[in-house]
């Protein structure tokens, strides 16, 4: 069993030049406004407010850097998690919108991310804006995780027929904290394991 034996707020920056640099693996959130990024980052780390999560849909214009460490018997696995504003907001103008995702991708473009968890609202797993998004994110890294929030808000059936369609994928619901521990040990597999030498 992982365990989370540190979560420390580090620095929010609202330009990529105030980002800190990093010597550990990064790992970043992305995913649509209201999706649950702040959520899954306070759920991965057991910390009930170190991200905030807001009602608000586009609320969160900064970038949010996080120290995270785990461990697993005598293991530790140290990285930086951090959470990055939504796309495709619903409350802003085009041209704020524009000039964010402009930002988003020079920020991505910018930082050696050893992995990209990207969020899908599982009630609505088949956006055009998040198919267009993970694609992006595949042509600049072969580390693309997608993970479905929120599946307390499904039924039985569709969790299975969802589960069944994206089996490299995985499921979570902050709320009830399933998938929550798999969600942990992918991180460390993917950036503690395969990428090791
Ligand atoms: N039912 C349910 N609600 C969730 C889940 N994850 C997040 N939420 C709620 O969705 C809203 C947006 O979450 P937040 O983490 O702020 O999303 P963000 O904008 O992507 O950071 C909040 O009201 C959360 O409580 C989940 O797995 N299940
Ligand atoms: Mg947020």
């Amino acid at each position: 069993m992982i365990r989370v034996v540190e979560a420390n707020f580090v620095k929010s920056a609202s330009k990529i030049e105030q980002s800190p640099t990093v010597e550990i693996p990064e790992v970043a959130i992305l995913g649509r406004s209201n999706v649950g990024k702040s959520s899954t980052i306070n759920s991965l780390t057991e910390r009930k407010g170190l991200a905030k999560s807001s009602n608000t849909p586009g609320k969160t214009k900064l970038i949010n850097f996080f120290q995270v460490a785990f461990q697993e018997d005598d293991n530790k696995y140290i990285f930086s998690l951090v959470d990055l504003p939504g796309v495709g907001y619903a409350k802003v103008s085009k041209t704020q919108k524009k000039e964010w995702e402009a930002e988003l991708l020079r920020f991505i473009g910018k930082r050696k991310i050893s992995l990209f968890i990207y969020l899908i609202d599982s009630r609505h797993p088949d956006l055009e804006i998040d198919k267009g998004v993970v694609e992006y994110l595949h042509t600049i890294s072969d580390m693309v995780l997608p993970v479905y929030t929120k599946t307390d808000k499904l039924k039985k059936s569709e969790f299975h027929k969802l589960k069944a369609k994206n089996r490299d994928s995985l499921l979570i619901s902050n709320q009830k904290g399933d998938g929550v521990a798999d969600l942990r040990k992918r991180v460390v597999e993917s950036l503690f394991t395969e990428n090791e030498n």
